[in-house]
């Protein structure tokens, strides 16, 4: 389509859609008439899609999760229907800045992290893919907080991403369904009826999800909570104007917030409440989607693939079985047979506190029905397995992981090392049981957003030198691999590189008023604060360079900027407090005029997707320095990876993998195992002797201790201290002597420009299999049994 079109089109919704003229237009009006735009481009292949899933009876995948981290959609849409130079071009005939409407569109923050993110990579590789899918979750109407500092400490404010039109979805009115809970339940005839006490109404939200070229989209359909009966006309009538409105904000509550809580569940009931809510409506849309279009209930796990993203819509298992046996007649084992041969459960962590478990007390009342059926499961499991005695209700409490492997046709885990621990550890009973039942599927990135839109430098290089087949197929940049010798080549790759560096340079300045050097090396630290991914144990590295530094400033040192970004959950106590230490290094630091030349500290607030595609493409060094047998893959060591970061990481999650495929020579590695971890911890005092046998992280821990960075108040960093050289869980002190030697080694690699960007170009060359493309494609052969996609449609049924 001509730009001109485009620019009409633009205009025309300007016009219709916003009530707007030109000459008053806002960027905001701007932004939503661009995105009308592109909304229409997408509706078509959307529906085509929908209409060949529907007359092929093709088998679906439903992605059920509490979180999609979507980010901005806009220039996703547009670099997918390769729209860009229009899009551009009709801006700037209209006078628009392209780039500062882009700017003004709110990030969807619908997530806390890698579960969330995951979520958003898959929808949109099945659309790439041309899988029929749905992703199913809640439409908060405040997403992750967002994050500021004051006085370096982190502050949260609420996510008002709606207080503006959001400008992707489709509302849908007529697709509602009435969520019960509470109540009783009294049998009739043999069958079990359920009579709820309160009632809140799910009504569904649909965005598309456009993949490459435009050719199929799914739907991420999101679920908000109304009343049913939303206000009390005789309180009103009565003057009682706040309690007339009270039964609509009751049941509003249940799709107000995200749970900000990246590790520990919390919020107890509301959060129950959440999960069921929108789990049960999403069942209830794929049992009417698949009764609309087959007549024999057997058929539903050829038809239906349902994917647990972690234990959150663990009440899946129970409710389906409600659904087919309570509702619809069915022989209470067949209904389990059912239900189970449609489920599926992915873990991401092993941490035991991430673990949801819900007391009996509280699923009783909340859920009376299915705590009884969950018994019920429980019996039917136990008879099959004769002499094994793992429950899902177990002293009082019901454990959501158990119950969603009971209840799944299969388990997977996110990385080879993750699915071989759950073997080991928290499932090891479960899988003597059931030896076929865990697989893995080791998790990827979109290939679109974190490199072809994110860095269109890198793209715009690739696609000179390999074609742009690597889009779609990732893999191909290993046939960069015949280019990294080739000096131009490397010129090129570097200039890239160096030009992302900048940019990002002059973003600092103006943000937050900082001037790094884009020679210096970026060294990067971006995920949720955690004390397993030890952000600590970087800018405990960090006073220590520091000191030396200064001890010997005339010295050759390699210039760094270290950058971090990310926030902590709002009640975890010591993550806040790391943040709050990197600030005040930041501040001592980069006001150092001896040592700031070589070594600065830069925490931008809020991280989130915007600001991940800012960072990465402009990264040297990636960060990956969790205690390892704790992360369970990571992702963006892949996005890192793929932008051509070298990583300084531990053997964790998928680090393992990245370092298999791009050579140990190119990635920078440190740290104990997971066993050494495990028989580290066995150490009487081995934190205090780690101390003791590094006199560098005793002086730096000293400084820090003695209040070096906090001179206002000397003691704010004991506690952060005395855990450190204490019990230290996590091995930051066992670990320090040998991160300290790779970084060094970091600085001397980095000094050999050629050969650093070598190395880099080798990371992008051997990085491609970390696309999601690839890791859904493996979930639909060993997990939901799909071989049909958009390529064999016409061939189905
Ligand atoms: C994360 C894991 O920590 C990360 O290693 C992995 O790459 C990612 O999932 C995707 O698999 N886990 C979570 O984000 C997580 O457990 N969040 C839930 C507690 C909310």
């Amino acid at each position: 389509m001509p730009h001109t079109e485009f620019r009409s089109e633009i205009l025309r919704h300007l016009t219709y859609t916003l009530g707007k003229e030109a000459e008053m237009a806002t960027r905001y009006d701007w932004r939503m008439a661009l995105s009308y735009t592109v909304r229409d481009r997408i509706t078509e292949s959307w529906h085509d899609a929908m209409r060949t899933s529907r007359d092929g009876r093709m088998k679906r995948v439903y992605y059920l999760s509490m979180e999609f981290l979507i980010g901005r959609l806009l220039e996703d849409a547009v670099v997918n229907l390769r729209l860009d130079k229009q899009a551009e071009a009709a801006m700037l005939d209209l006078g628009v800045d392209y780039d500062a409407v882009v700017a003004t569109e709110p990030d969807a923050a619908l997530g806390n992290g890698g579960l969330g993110r995951l979520a958003a990579c898959f929808l949109e590789s099945l659309s790439t893919i041309g899988t029929p899918a749905i992703g199913y979750g809640i439409r908060y109407e405040h997403g992750l907080f967002r994050q500021t500092f004051e006085n370096g400490r982190q502050m949260e404010e609420p996510e008002d991403w709606l207080s503006q039109r959001h400008a992707w979805e489709f509302e849908r009115p007529d697709v509602a369904f009435e969520i019960g809970f509470g109540g009783e339940v009294h049998e009739e005839n043999g069958r079990c009826i359920w009579t709820p006490a309160e009632h809140v109404i799910a009504s569904a939200h649909d965005t598309p999800v456009v993949g490459w070229q435009g050719s199929w989209s799914n739907t991420l359909r999101l679920w908000e909570a109304r009343a049913a009966h939303a206000f009390d006309l005789a309180a009103f009538n009565a003057g009682r104007y706040v309690a007339a409105a009270e039964p609509g904000t009751l049941a509003r509550t249940i799709s107000r917030v995200l749970y900000p809580d990246d590790t520990t569940e919390q919020g107890k009931e509301l959060r129950l409440k959440q999960e069921y809510f929108f789990t049960a409506a999403s069942l209830r849309d794929i049992l009417a989607r698949f009764e609309r279009e087959h007549d024999d209930i057997a058929l539903l796990p050829e038809k239906v693939a349902i994917q647990l993203n972690d234990t959150h819509p663990a009440i899946a298992g129970p409710e389906l079985v409600r659904l087919l046996h309570d509702e619809r007649g069915i022989e209470f084992n067949a209904s389990v047979d059912l239900a189970r041969r449609c489920l599926n459960y992915t873990n991401h962590t092993l941490l035991p506190e991430a673990l949801e478990r819900w007391s009996e007390g509280l699923m009783g009342r909340l859920l009376p029905r299915h705590l009884a059926l969950i018994a019920r499961i429980d019996e039917w499991h136990a008879r099959l397995n004769p002499g094994r005695t793992v429950t899902a209700l177990e002293h009082g409490q019901v454990k959501m992981g158990e119950l969603s492997f009971i209840m799944a046709n299969r388990v997977n885990g996110v990385s080879a090392l993750h699915t071989e621990l759950m073997k080991k550890t928290v499932f090891s009973e479960l899988h003597a049981l059931h030896p076929e039942r865990i697989v893995n599927q080791t998790n990827g990135v979109t290939p679109r957003r974190w490199v072809l839109s994110s860095n269109p430098r890198l793209s715009a290089l690739t696609t000179d030198r390999i074609g742009e087949g690597w889009v779609d197929d990732l893999e191909q940049l290993s046939r960069l691999e015949d280019h990294v010798d080739d000096p131009a080549f490397l010129d090129a790759y570097s200039a890239a590189k160096r030009a992302n560096k900048e940019d990002l340079a002059a973003w600092v300045k103006d943000s937050l008023g900082e001037k790094i050097d884009p020679a210096a090396m970026f060294d990067i630290q971006i995920k949720r604060l955690h004390e397993y991914k030890r952000q600590h144990l970087n800018i405990i590295e960090t006073v220590a360079l520091w000191q030396e530094i200064r001890d010997n400033p005339n010295a050759d040192w390699t210039p760094r900027v270290k950058i971090f970004a990310g926030k902590a959950a709002p009640g975890y106590v010591f993550a806040k407090e790391i943040i709050h230490l990197i600030n005040d290094v930041g501040r001592v630091l980069n006001a150092d005029s001896v040592t700031s030349k070589f070594l600065k500290v830069i925490y931008p607030p809020n991280y989130n997707v915007t600001l991940a595609e800012r960072l990465i493409p402009a990264a040297d060094l990636s960060e990956q320095i969790s205690t390892a047998g704790k992360e369970a893959s990571g992702t963006g060591n892949m996005k890192f990876a793929l932008n051509g970061a070298l990583t300084v990481g531990t053997l964790d999650g998928a680090n393992v993998e990245i370092r298999e495929r791009v050579g140990a020579d190119n990635f920078f590695l440190f740290g104990m195992t997971a066993e050494e971890v495990v028989e580290r911890r066995r150490v009487e005092n081995h934190a205090a002797r780690a101390v003791a046998d590094d006199p560098r992280l005793a002086r730096a821990l000293e400084a820090i201790r003695s209040g070096v960075f906090s001179p206002e108040e000397p003691d704010r960093y004991h506690g952060v201290v005395a855990n450190v050289t204490g019990p230290d869980y996590f091995l930051v002190s066992s670990d320090f002597s040998d991160y300290w030697r790779a970084q060094r080694e970091v600085d001397a690699a980095y000094r050999d420009t050629a050969a650093w960007t070598r190395a880099a170009a080798l990371n992008t060359a051997r990085s491609g299999w970390f696309s999601s493309d690839r890791t859904i494609r493996g979930y639909m052969a060993d997990i939901w049994d799909i071989r049909s996609s958009r390529a064999f449609a016409t061939a189905a049924e």
